[in-house]
């Protein structure tokens, strides 16, 4: 049975109303990566990342998945072999849209992470510098995501997974975000056929067998349509 390792980026909710990072007005173009991105800029503005990370936890409980999260949720559950779903993204609108075994690689606006004991929690509508830790009572409180220099979620089971992949598929990352910007060539490697289904090409394109440019929305569903007649 094939199996099947998809990688998500920010483009996949992008009609559902969620920025980008990286494209024209995207959340880069207004704050600067170094100031709400890394462990460094929250030790220097913790109240100012909460806030970056705050309104888009709102923005996203505002809106809906798209076609493109309903159809890798129906793959998930139709393909008869594996399906592996990993996002960089941070939002939940894969789950919202039916999918069960997703991987947030790079965290989740939902949870809260204590920098002082490592404890998880579900994280409030709005996180303060100063909300104490549940288990240690530290206020050292942050939003469960990864940022640059820290190493992403999952590895142990990312790579397996891309090691044993018949099949890998990018949708909707600009392909600049190292470890998962690698994928594509290091499955291609082991002998697995690689698909980019992406807005326009992305900065590893090269490294993909096919590729199909245009909306998630659109483009998603029709692959997915594709891979369960095939
Ligand atoms: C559409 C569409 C539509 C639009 N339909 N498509 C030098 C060389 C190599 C690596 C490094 C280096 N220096 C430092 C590094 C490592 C560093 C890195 O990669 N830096 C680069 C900038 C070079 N990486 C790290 O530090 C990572 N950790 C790490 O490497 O640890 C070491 C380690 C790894 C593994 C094992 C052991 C050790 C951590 C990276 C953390 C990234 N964090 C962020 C922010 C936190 C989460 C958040 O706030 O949301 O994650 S950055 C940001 O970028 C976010 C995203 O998940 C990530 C990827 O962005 P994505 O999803 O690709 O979005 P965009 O905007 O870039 O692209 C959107 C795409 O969609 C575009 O192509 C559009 O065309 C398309 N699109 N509309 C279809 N409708």
């Amino acid at each position: 049975m094939e199996k099947i390792v998809i990688l998500t980026g920010a483009g996949i909710s992008a009609e559902s109303g969620l920025s980008t990072f990286r494209d024209e007005g995207g959340l880069w173009s207004q704050h600067a990566i170094e100031d709400v991105a890394t462990p460094e800029g929250f030790a220097r503005n913790p109240r100012l990342v909460h806030d970056f990370y705050n309104a888009r936890r709102a923005n996203a409980g505002r809106v809906k998945p798209n076609a493109a999260h309903q159809a890798l949720a129906r793959l998930e559950t139709e393909h008869p072999g594996e399906v592996l779903i990993i996002t960089q993204n941070v939002d939940n609108l894969h789950e919202r849209g039916g999918a069960r075994g997703v991987l947030h690689m790079h965290g989740s606006l939902f949870g809260a992470l204590c920098n002082a004991c490592g404890h998880r929690w579900e994280a409030p509508p709005r996180m303060h510098p100063d909300d104490p830790c549940p288990a240690c009572a530290a206020a050292a409180t942050r939003p469960d995501v990864v940022w640059f220099g820290e190493i992403p979620y999952g590895m142990e089971v990312i790579d397996p997974a891309l090691n044993a992949a018949d099949l890998f598929v990018a949708i909707g990352t600009s392909g600049n975000v190292y470890p998962a910007a690698a994928y594509a060539q290091h499955c291609r490697r082991l002998g697995a056929r690689t698909v980019e289904l992406n807005l326009e090409p992305s900065a590893n394109t090269r490294d993909f067998d096919e590729r199909r440019h245009g909306p998630a929305s659109r483009i998603v569903p029709a692959w997915v349509n594709e891979v369960l007649s095939a």
